[in-house]
This record gives C-alpha cells, structure tokens and sequence, in this order.
C-alpha cells in the first residue's frame, strides 16, 4: 500500500489497523539507526540575563574578529591533548539525523607530514599552471599564495578532514549520512574556532585533487572523502597576512 508515503491527514482517514506496525519485524519497513526507543532527557540549561548576553556575544566577537588565515608557521611543538580537545569540539557540531559523519587525521610525524606535502604540491604545481585557469590564478594573487606549501612540514599537525558520505551496517547495508557536506563543514567552523580561541592558527586549505592519493596514504576507507586539510601551531615570527577589510554588519545583515 506504500502507506509511509501517506501525509498525516491521509494516514489519519485509514482505520487503525492499517496503521499499526507489526511487531514481529520482518515486513514492517526499516528500522532507524539510532535506537527506536531513545529516550528523551530534561535540557540542562540556563538562562543568562540580557546584560551578561549582550557582553558575551560581544566579547566572542572581539575575539574571532581577530581570526586570522596564517601561512607561515612555527615548527614550535602543540601538545597532542591540545589538539584532541580541539577536535572534540569539532564533533560537538550538529549533524544530519546525529550521523557525525566526520573522520579527523591527524599526521604529527615528519615523515608522514612529508608524503602530505610531496602529494600536494605535485597536484598543486599542476593546478597552478594549468588546471585553475587565468582568472582564478589572478584573483588569488593579491593573497601570495601559490604551489609551495611549506607550511605542510613547518606545522607541528595537521588535521585532515574527511567527510563520511555514508557508513556501513553490520549487515553490509550503507546508512545514509543526510547532509554530510554541511555537517562536515558546520564542524569544519567550530574547529576552526576553537583553535583560533586556544591561541593557535590555522589555514582553509582544500587541496584540489589531492584527495584519492592523501586518502590512500592515510589508509581511509572509501566512505571518506577528504575535505579540508588543516594545519595548526603557532605563526611564524615573521608572518604576515594580507591587510584585508571585513564586511560591515549592514552589508552582510538585512533586518525585516
Ligand atoms: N588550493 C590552492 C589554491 C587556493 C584557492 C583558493 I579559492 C584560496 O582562497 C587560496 C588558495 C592553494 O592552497 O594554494
């Protein structure tokens, strides 16, 4: 009859019988991923007064206003729990129907930061010269950046952000991961945040066409895709970055 297809009304004007699932879970439709019988537990939450409000949103946005894209890093040392907490924050990000369909590497050593950086800049040289085209390349110039990546090996970490398009069940059958890119890229914000607000910077970087090679040098499995690639630690001492202007509230902001 299809009836997981009828709306509310339609499904209300069936006798009741044909509403009820059958409990012997053979032919009664799919089953969800997460528990059919979670619970659902009180909010832990407080309201603060519109004082200290309005000087938290305040105070936050002092704080990322002073975000930075930094390209030449420190080979200075990040403790590794450091970065474990920043990671976790990225996993405390909202996701399609709680999949979490995020995967976070982290490559440490200088051997493995090496390969990374071997595979990038090979695919970026190419990119550069040839796959990205005249306007792209002229538009990037003002910010300096090109196919060297020395940041790749400077950076005490990198964190290589893949995102899971679906997983596996224990039967073999693929659970949907709904809304994947933009789980991954909502998570991709709160990390960046958090390691900007842990004194460190980092760098968006989305290697073009890096993706299969750094996946298969880091032994992911073919559910994941590489989405930006994220090196953290300390700027270099002499490091600038482009005196870029950001835009003002009313250009970015419509009041209705
Ligand atoms: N992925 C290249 C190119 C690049 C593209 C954009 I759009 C940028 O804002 C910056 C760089 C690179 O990492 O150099």
């Amino acid at each position: 009859r299809g009836r997981e297809h009828l709306s509310p009304d339609q499904a209300a004007e069936l006798p009741d019988e044909d509403l009820e699932c059958s409990e012997d879970g053979d032919d009664d439709g799919p089953a969800p991923s997460l528990p059919a019988d979670l619970e659902h537990v009180p909010l832990q939450f407080e309201r603060m007064s519109e004082d200290e409000m309005r000087a938290r949103a305040r105070d936050f946005y002092r704080v990322m206003d002073r975000r930075r894209t930094v390209r030449a890093f420190s080979t200075d040392p990040v403790p590794m729990d450091v970065i474990e907490d920043l990671v976790r924050t990225a996993g405390t990000a909202p996701s399609g129907a709680h999949t979490e369909p995020w995967t976070y590497v982290v490559v440490s050593t200088e051997e493995l930061k090496q390969q990374v950086r071997d595979i990038v800049e090979q695919e970026e040289l190419i990119n550069y010269t040839q796959r990205m085209g005249d306007q792209w390349t002229t538009d990037l110039k003002p910010l300096r950046t090109n196919w060297e990546k020395a940041y790749l090996t400077d950076a005490p970490h990198l964190i290589l952000v893949f995102k899971q398009q679906y997983s596996l069940k224990e039967d073999g059958s693929r659970r949907n991961h709904y809304y994947n890119e933009l789980s991954v890229a909502i998570a991709s914000g709160l990390l960046i945040t958090a390691i900007h607000y842990a004194g460190l910077v980092t760098l968006t970087s989305t290697p073009l066409n890096c993706g299969p090679a750094l996946r298969a040098l880091l032994g992911r499995p073919a559910n994941e895709k590489l989405t930006l690639l994220l090196p953290v630690g300390y700027p270099a001492p002499d490091a600038t970055v482009p005196d870029l202007r950001r835009k003002p509230l009313d250009d970015i902001l419509v009041r209705l």
